[in-house]
């Protein structure tokens, strides 16, 4: 009997074909905002690059629901929207003060705080439209679950709150619950809404969910680790970022706390968990387990 040959997951070629597409919709989404300082500025840091994970994760998971991807385009545009708003506010003086972003000058070093300021409001208020006013054949109560995600991933519950907690903790001795307090909703939450919304759109049902919600905190947690990790093992050059930020911020991050290698095998151990998770539909999860990988190997 022939011996049946299971074609491999070719994850570079996935990733490269998720970005092209995720890059054409960013690009087609703005405009026309006026006045146009406004536009550029949105535009500038939106189109600047970056590893479109949060887009790409959503569009994977709308997959994995059995949904059709490109109903759930409006969706991922939003969250890279969201984050990068989230980008700009984050480098502004009166928060982290970073003059490097994406491998550009910052927002704020191009045009001015109030204009960075406010393009970060007009892409965070353009996602809530792209969701309910520009997605097509998607029913309107599964929109209407995708807006109350992003409201929560995006607010008090999400990164502002974890944020604060952030600000607040610089120069102090944090431990690691209020450090994993501040990952869960700085970073983790934004990460869980690309899941959770794309798999709403596509149809998921509870069981699902429930299994994404733990899939996200895991790789939500990984992803930070790994950011800590980076930020002193890697260089502004290839991170497009300051380098080294968060020792000159007296942060406390895993490495600080944990040591480099404790702080790799804890993110190899989380994203493991995070895997295990989607075991129940390991015949469609190929993406999101490779993007799982990929958080905990990336250099960037
Ligand atoms: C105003 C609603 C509102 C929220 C803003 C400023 C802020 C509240 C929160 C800061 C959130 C933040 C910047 C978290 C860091 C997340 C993180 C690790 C970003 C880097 O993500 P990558 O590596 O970046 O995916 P690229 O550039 O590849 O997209």
């Amino acid at each position: 009997m022939a011996e049946v040959v299971i074609p491999s997951f070719d994850f570079a070629a996935y990733l490269a074909r998720s970005k092209t597409l995720v890059e054409s919709a960013l690009n087609e989404s703005l405009g026309p905002e006026k006045p146009e300082i406004l536009r550029e500025a949105m535009r500038y840091s939106l189109l600047a690059g970056g590893k479109r994970l949060r887009p790409i994760l959503c569009l994977a998971a709308c997959e994995l629901a059995g949904g059709d991807s490109n109903k759930a385009i409006p969706t991922a545009v939003a969250l890279e929207m969201i984050h990068t708003m989230s980008l700009i506010h984050d480098d502004l003086p009166a928060m982290d003060n970073d003059d490097l972003r994406r491998g550009r000058p910052t927002n704020h070093k191009v045009y001015g705080d109030a204009i960075a300021i406010l393009a970060g409001d007009a892409l965070l208020t353009r996602a809530f439209e792209m969701v309910a006013l520009r997605s097509s054949n998607v029913p309107a109560e599964r929109l209407l679950k995708v807006v109350g995600e992003l409201s929560l991933a995006a607010g008090a519950p999400g990164l502002v709150g974890g944020q604060v907690v952030d600000l607040e903790s610089e120069g102090k001795d944090v431990d690691l619950d209020t450090l994993e307090y501040i990952h869960l909703h700085k970073t983790g939450a934004l990460l869980k809404a690309c899941v959770i919304c794309g798999a709403l759109v596509g149809g998921a049902e509870k069981d699902l969910l429930e299994a994404l919600s733990i899939y996200a905190k895991g790789i939500g947690l990984a992803f930070q680790i790994i950011d800590d990790i980076l930020d002193v093992t890697a260089s502004s050059e290839v991170l497009g970022k300051t380098a080294g930020k968060d020792l000159i911020a007296d942060k406390t991050t895993y490495p600080k706390l944990l040591g480099l290698e404790e702080s790799k095998k804890r993110a190899n151990d989380l994203v493991s968990q995070a895997k295990t998770a989607l075991e129940p539909w390991s015949d469609n999860s190929g993406p999101l387990l490779a993007l799982a990988d990929y958080i905990t190997n990336r250099d960037r």
